[in-house]
């Protein structure tokens, strides 16, 4: 019997949740992040299960646990944790983590104002502007992200028929856009939503395939992003992004806002050098921008960048006790 303590930093990257294990984190076996995040989930994820479900967690919680880097031209390391398991790449867990290491001294970055960081998914380089002790905006730039696939047809009961493309920006995405059965997010209702997305992310996982063409440990279908027009006059597009069991991201969703890049890219919408404002379902946003063309196996891609905002809410030693009967967590 043991009680297990986890030091960790709260925060929120433009209302969603960012919780940093800065300390407590198990060692972890592999010579990638990759290997690391596989170690993690065949040993460990009784961590991630405790710290992000309840009653210590929600369904929106989401964080990383800090690791030395696995490749010499990176800073540190991250292992993202989330409801949905562990993602290869958080767009606004990184912009979180950055945020808080560097306002907590957890990290020295071999250039100030940068820093390189070492994902499941690849390097991922955040650029951040501090004023004074605190971070006001972390740009990151991504992994190249690109359509995977167009046109896929799914039935969803209480839905109908929906047909979408799926993009990668560092986590599989189906893109409903305005359709017969869909018009827009600000038609429906939240939980409409959270009714309808794991039934079509189970329809497509089950028809249809997702893996990356250059890295193989990356597949299925996990999240899906909704589409919305702007309601603020800067905002380029709106969206409501599902992850996990019962989670709508309350930022505009980093690897989403890629992966909808990579869309409209695609569609001939965005070229090299153009910005993306993404409004999220609670109106916060991120900057996103075409930074360059470039191929995924013998797919066409973009890198993306995203800028957005973070804060810390808090300092929050979590003690993990085997004696508890939800030591592991519960959802309902
Ligand atoms: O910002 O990439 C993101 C993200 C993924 C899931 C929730 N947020």
């Amino acid at each position: 019997m043991a009680r297990h303590t986890f030091f960790c930093i709260d925060g929120h990257t433009c209302g969603n949740p960012v919780r940093v294990v800065a300390g407590g984190g198990p060692t972890l076996q592999g010579k990638t992040m990759l290997d690391k995040r596989a170690h993690f989930l065949a040993e460990f994820d009784w961590i991630r299960k405790g710290l992000m479900f309840e009653p210590r967690g929600h369904d929106m919680m989401s964080g990383s646990i800090l690791y030395p880097s696995t490749r010499e031209d990176c800073d540190i390391a991250i292992l993202f944790i989330e409801t949905s398991g562990c993602l290869p790449m958080c767009g606004h867990g990184t912009i979180g983590t950055v945020t808080t290491m560097i306002e907590h001294g957890l990290v020295s970055p071999k250039t100030p104002g940068t820093l390189r960081l070492d994902t499941p998914a690849g390097v991922v380089v955040a650029q951040y502007r501090q004023a004074g002790p605190y971070v006001e905006e972390v740009r990151l730039t991504n992994v190249a992200s690109f359509v995977h696939s167009r046109g896929l047809s799914a039935e969803v009961p209480g839905l109908g028929s929906v047909t979408v493309d799926v993009a990668y920006g560092g986590n599989f995405y189906a893109i409903v856009e305005p359709q017969k059965a869909f018009t827009d997010i600000a038609d429906v209702s939240v939980s409409d939503l959270l009714g309808w997305s794991p039934r079509l992310r189970q329809a497509l996982n089950e028809k249809y395939t997702f893996q990356h063409p250059e890295k193989p440990e990356i597949k299925g279908l996990s999240h899906i992003l909704w589409a919305g027009k702007p309601t603020q006059a800067e905002a380029t597009a709106r969206n409501a992004v599902f992850y996990g069991d019962n989670a709508i991201d309350r930022s505009p969703c980093g690897t989403g806002t890629s992966a909808r890049m990579a869309h409209w890219a695609a569609l001939g919408r965005l070229k090299p050098g153009d910005d993306f404002i993404h409004e999220s379902i609670i109106g916060s946003m991120f900057k996103g921008r075409v930074e360059a063309l470039t191929t995924v196996g013998d797919l066409p891609a973009i890198i993306p960048s995203i800028a957005g905002w973070a804060r810390v809410t808090g300092l929050n030693t979590i003690f993990i006790d085997d004696r508890d009967p939800y030591a592991h967590g519960f959802q309902l």
